[in-house]
This record gives structure tokens, C-alpha cells and sequence, in this order.
């Protein structure tokens, strides 16, 4: 009976220690299980506004977006499409791109002093390249499973598709710290594609189609960006089955010139450039 314990105790601990946080496709499964949360203050609606739309290559599962002077940084995923390239905003053809070797699935991408990090999903390790030519630096293990990546200017900030912000030194790829987000329910899970905008991450969540503004500092959700029918409305072809395949809203990048957002999703026919009157801020 002990024994039979402590198996179970070993059992969760590696479970825990190998990072095999559970992917799942439930785009709403952190608030089933907290009825108990008597907090009723609403969490208010980012207005935006579609100012421009570009063609996004369909053949790119997007899984990173980062704007950089002009061009779009985007890695992608799957098993043997998996890239890491730059783009032209104008035509969405790239100017410069890698492919990772079949066995790697990559996923979120940053640029930080110099260096483009890129997660994989399932095989524990990131890559680090130079910026100016994609020339492979160095490779980090990461514990969990890798989706989504940004950077508040000091340190970088990985999701893993649970409810959690992590927080990683990049020249040692230690964890700082561990930030869960939640809103008004509890924790939000599937925490996806990141961005970091003056001073709070924005996170799409896996299989909803809605960026989170999240305080990085309490994990709290303090707004959200409601894109639901974006392709719809701007009569951009789509598959009605995207969402059931998962081929959804997952990208978002910006500008700090311009204060604009661009947001595209896996496979997705066209990126969006969005406007706040107040610059997203
Ligand atoms: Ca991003």
C-alpha cells in the first residue's frame, strides 16, 4: 500500500519534472471548476479596429510573430514545415528563412540584443540564432513543452499551453519566476501566442479567438481583444473547419512606431494590422 504511494508520488513528480503539461483542445478549460469565485468585476473589451490587411502564406502554421523594422519574424510548426523566417509585410513571401529538421515542431519565437530564441513544442529544447543571418548560436533544454515566447526587454517570457507566464534568464535559460494567469473564473489555460506591449503580455489563447492584455506581474487579466469572425468580416477565404483542425488565431506581433498590432493565425490567408485609438497601451 506504501509502496503503491509512493509510486504515485514518483509517478506525478516525473510527470511534473519531464514538464508533460497536458495539450488539449478545450478553449475553455480553466473555468469549468471555479464556480466558488465570487469576483464579479468585468473585464473590459479592447476596442480595435482593422486598419490593413496583407497576405499571410497558407502553408505557414504560425506559431511565432514578431515585427521587426518592416518585416514580420515568424516561425512555424508540424513535424517537417517547421521554419523560422523572415517575411515581407507587403506580399507575406519570405526573404529569408530556415528549415528545422523533421524531428523538431517549432513553435513561439522573440528577438532579443541580437538573438532570435525559437521553442519547439515536445522536444525540450530551444533554439538560439543570430538575427542578422538565422546562423544557429546555441541550444537550451526547456522542461515543458514549448508555445508561446516574448520578451519584456530583460528577460523572456514562455508559455507552455497550461495557465502559466514563465519568466526565463536568457543567457542561462533559468526560470526567474512562474506567473499564473487569471481572470474573473480562475485560471485561463492554453495560453498561447505572446507579446509583450508596454508594460503587459498579450496572449492569444489556444483554440478561442481572444488576446488576452494580462498584468505580468499578478497574472491578471485586465482586458481582452474579441477577434471572433475577423476573417469573416473582412471577407478573407477560410475553411469552416479551421477551428476543428486547429487552424486558429495564433500571432501577434506590433509596432511601437506605429502602435500598431498585427495578428494572423495557422494557415491563415491574411494578417491583420490593428489600431487602438490609444495605441494599446
Ligand atoms: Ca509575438
Amino acid at each position: 500500500m506504501r509502496l503503491h504511494f509512493i509510486g504515485i508520488i514518483i509517478a506525478t513528480l516525473t510527470l511534473q519534472a519531464c514538464g508533460t503539461e497536458t495539450t488539449t483542445n478545450n478553449n475553455n478549460s480553466s473555468s469549468a471548476n471555479n464556480t466558488e469565485n465570487s469576483t464579479t468585476s468585468s473585464i473590459a473589451d479592447i476596442p480595435f479596429t482593422v486598419r490593413k490587411i496583407y497576405p499571410h502564406d497558407t502553408s505557414s502554421y504560425t506559431q511565432g510573430l514578431v515585427y521587426v523594422d518592416g518585416k514580420i519574424l515568424e516561425g512555424t510548426g508540424r513535424n517537417g514545415f517547421s521554419k523560422l523566417m523572415y517575411t515581407s509585410l507587403q506580399d507575406g513571401k519570405s526573404t529569408r528563412s530556415i528549415s528545422l529538421p523533421y524531428a523538431y515542431f517549432g513553435e513561439g519565437v522573440a528577438l532579443l540584443n541580437g538573438k532570435i530564441y525559437q521553442l519547439t513544442w515536445q522536444n525540450n529544447e530551444v533554439f538560439v540564432y543570430d538575427a542578422n543571418n538565422l546562423q544557429k548560436l546555441q541550444t537550451f533544454e526547456w522542461p515543458y513543452e514549448g508555445w508561446g515566447l516574448t520578451h519584456d526587454g530583460k528577460n523572456l517570457i514562455i508559455s507552455t499551453g497550461s495557465s502559466n507566464l514563465y519568466f526565463v534568464e536568457p543567457s542561462s535559460f533559468k526560470i526567474l519566476k512562474t506567473v499564473g494567469v487569471t481572470d474573473n473564473n480562475g485560471p485561463v489555460g492554453n495560453i498561447n501566442e505572446l507579446e509583450y506591449i508596454h508594460g503587459h503580455v498579450y496572449a492569444n489563447q489556444y483554440g478561442a479567438n481572444i488576446i488576452y492584455k494580462i498584468d505580468p506581474t499578478s497574472g491578471r487579466v485586465v482586458g481582452k481583444m474579441d477577434l471572433t469572425g475577423i476573417r469573416e468580416k473582412n471577407s478573407i477565404p477560410y475553411n469552416p473547419n479551421d477551428e476543428m483542425m486547429g487552424n486558429v488565431l495564433n500571432g501577434i506581433a506590433y509596432d511601437s512606431a506605429t502602435q500598431r498590432m498585427y495578428v494572423t493565425g495557422k494557415l491563415w490567408a491574411a494578417m491583420f494590422e490593428l489600431e487602438n485609438e490609444k495605441g494599446f497601451r
